[in-house]
């Protein structure tokens, strides 16, 4: 059975609470189910963390090297657009990792077009709400698999 870790940064815990127009109504228990009810679908497990403080996210990305994860999902929040101390650990990582926006980041103030964490990443699922999620548990299971899409 194939671990999935999901990881959440800044502020993503008070999702459905007011810019529905950005991110949608889905509160980020609502994501989370989602998510969940793809891995478990497909057979697999699905632990979730969603943290304001980057050193908590960075150390959970450093257990995830031995703690029998098998793949990441990511959307790290604002941090995506510059936190190279958490590049640097998902860098470390030899596993597949899937980033995730709820926006299309691209499309947006420019502070948010780079995301210095999709080169370190397999891929990014951007700009389909809480559909990414689902997605990229798909993506993930398949690189884990090594089904090619
Ligand atoms: O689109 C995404 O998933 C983002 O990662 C969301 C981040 C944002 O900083 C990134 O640029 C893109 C955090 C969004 C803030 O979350 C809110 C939740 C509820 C209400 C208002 C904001």
């Amino acid at each position: 059975m194939a671990n999935i870790l999901l990881l959440h940064g800044p502020n993503l815990s008070q999702l459905g609470s007011r810019d529905p127009e950005q991110y949608g109504t889905a509160t980020l228990d609502d994501v989370v189910a989602a998510a969940r009810a793809a891995a478990e679908a497909e057979g697999a497990e699905l632990t979730h963390l969603q943290t304001e403080h980057e050193g908590e996210l960075v150390s959970r990305i450093h257990d995830a090297r031995t703690d029998g994860t098998d793949i990441v999902i990511v959307n790290a929040g604002a941090w995506s657009h510059y936190s190279y101390a958490i590049r640097d650990a998902l860098e470390l990582l030899t596993i597949p990792k899937v980033e995730v926006h709820l926006s299309n980041i691209t499309a947006r103030e420019p502070f948010r077009h780079t995301s210095v964490l999709t080169a370190v990443c397999d891929g990014a699922i951007l700009g389909f709400g809480i559909d990414g999620y689902p997605l990229a548990v798909r993506a993930g299971l398949n690189l884990h698999d090594g089904v090619s899409t």
